[in-house]
């Protein structure tokens, strides 16, 4: 099936928009650097990149006749707040799982920020002591077990929405999506860089370039810090998303581009060149990135410019995932 022909809940302004960053392309000197913006395409709780992904389920959701979704991610999930979003808006319940996948020191990280909104908007909460995983967890299947125990009937959504069956096509659309931009802005992104960590978002927009004729590159920087997880579960959604828009070619191996450097030791703790990318990109553009997604993707596209690995006369797209509320969780920070 040809992926227009894939059903698509409306939940976003339009395509999000694309601008230049004029004084960090500036200050790199060379490689002229562009933003996608995930963060203000949406008027559902400050949006990212989990509703594009959650148009192509929702259709699926309202079929199945669930009255709950039952998701999961770390406290300061930005996935999570985004399914109570979804959860508000359809006049559904959400039952979250929120683990400790950060083991961080601020008093406030399980109470401001990403979980305080998904509570304003009227989730449950379940808070769990397990640390970092992308992968399918026994306290989300607990999860659903109890919905259907109190007589509810749940839809789960994975972490991420990366293992479900229809988690790749949002960003497969954003390949679309930005071909037309490029039409109207007369403009050409040889190079893409993107955040990854449970995969989809990444795995989406290769699957969608990959029907281009124009090649160019999809640089995912990873942040998860468990790289061979997130890169076998970049490949693996990849080649599934491809399939099931009907690409009609296996997808090559260098196609499939996740690189290391910018994540640190773990998921969530940002290291001197996140908070580095995060202050740079505030100070010269006024956009905001976070400590544990962004910051890091950005320090990443940083330092590609700055060391000729992305070519001075290159067009590059940084995909902005959103992720703003969870800085409210790393006050400590940014205390100067
Ligand atoms: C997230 C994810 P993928 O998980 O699709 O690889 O996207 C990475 C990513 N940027 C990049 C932001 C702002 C993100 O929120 N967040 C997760 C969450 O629980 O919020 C799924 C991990």
């Amino acid at each position: 099936m040809a992926l227009q022909d894939f059903p698509r809940y409306s939940l976003m302004f339009g395509p999000s928009p694309v601008h230049r960053l004029d004084r960090l392309s500036a200050h790199l000197g060379g490689a002229s650097v562009w933003a996608k913006r995930e963060d203000v395409s949406s008027g559902l709780a400050y949006g990212g990149n989990k509703i594009r992904k959650l148009e192509y389920i929702v259709p699926n959701i309202l079929e199945s006749g669930a009255d709950t979704l039952v998701s999961i991610g770390g406290y300061q999930s930005n996935h999570t707040r985004q399914v109570a979003a979804l959860a508000a808006k359809l006049g559904m319940k959400a039952f979250l799982v929120q683990e400790k996948w950060v083991d961080w020191p601020d008093v406030t990280n399980d109470r401001v920020g990403n979980i305080m909104l998904s509570r304003i908007m009227g989730a449950e909460v379940r808070l769990d002591p397990a640390g970092f995983d992308i992968g399918i967890r026994d306290s989300w299947q607990q999860a659903l077990a109890d919905v259907e125990a109190r007589g509810g009937k749940p839809y789960g959504i994975p972490a991420g929405a990366s293992e479900h069956r229809l988690g790749g096509l949002g960003f497969a659309n954003w390949a679309y999506e930005v071909q037309q931009q490029e039409a109207e802005l007369e403009v050409f992104f040889d190079t893409i860089v993107v955040c990854t960590v449970t995969g989809s978002t990444h795995a989406g927009m290769i699957a969608g370039f990959a029907g281009q004729d124009r090649p160019r590159r999809v640089i995912g920087i990873d942040a998860s810090a468990t790289l061979e997880k997130t890169r076998d579960q970049v490949a693996r959604i990849a080649r599934h998303t491809a399939d099931l828009i009907d690409l009609g070619r296996d997808l090559r191996d260098d196609e499939i581009t996740v690189l290391e450097g910018w994540a640190g030791d773990l998921y969530g703790i940002p290291v001197q060149s996140t908070l580095d990318a995060i202050r740079l990109t505030g100070s010269l553009e006024g956009v905001i990135l976070d400590p544990v997604y962004e910051g890091k993707s950005m320090a990443g596209l940083i330092d590609l410019v700055s060391s000729g690995d992305i070519p001075k006369d290159s067009n590059v797209l940084y995909a902005h995932l959103g992720g703003q509320p969870a800085l409210n969780a790393y006050a400590g920070l940014f205390t100067s």
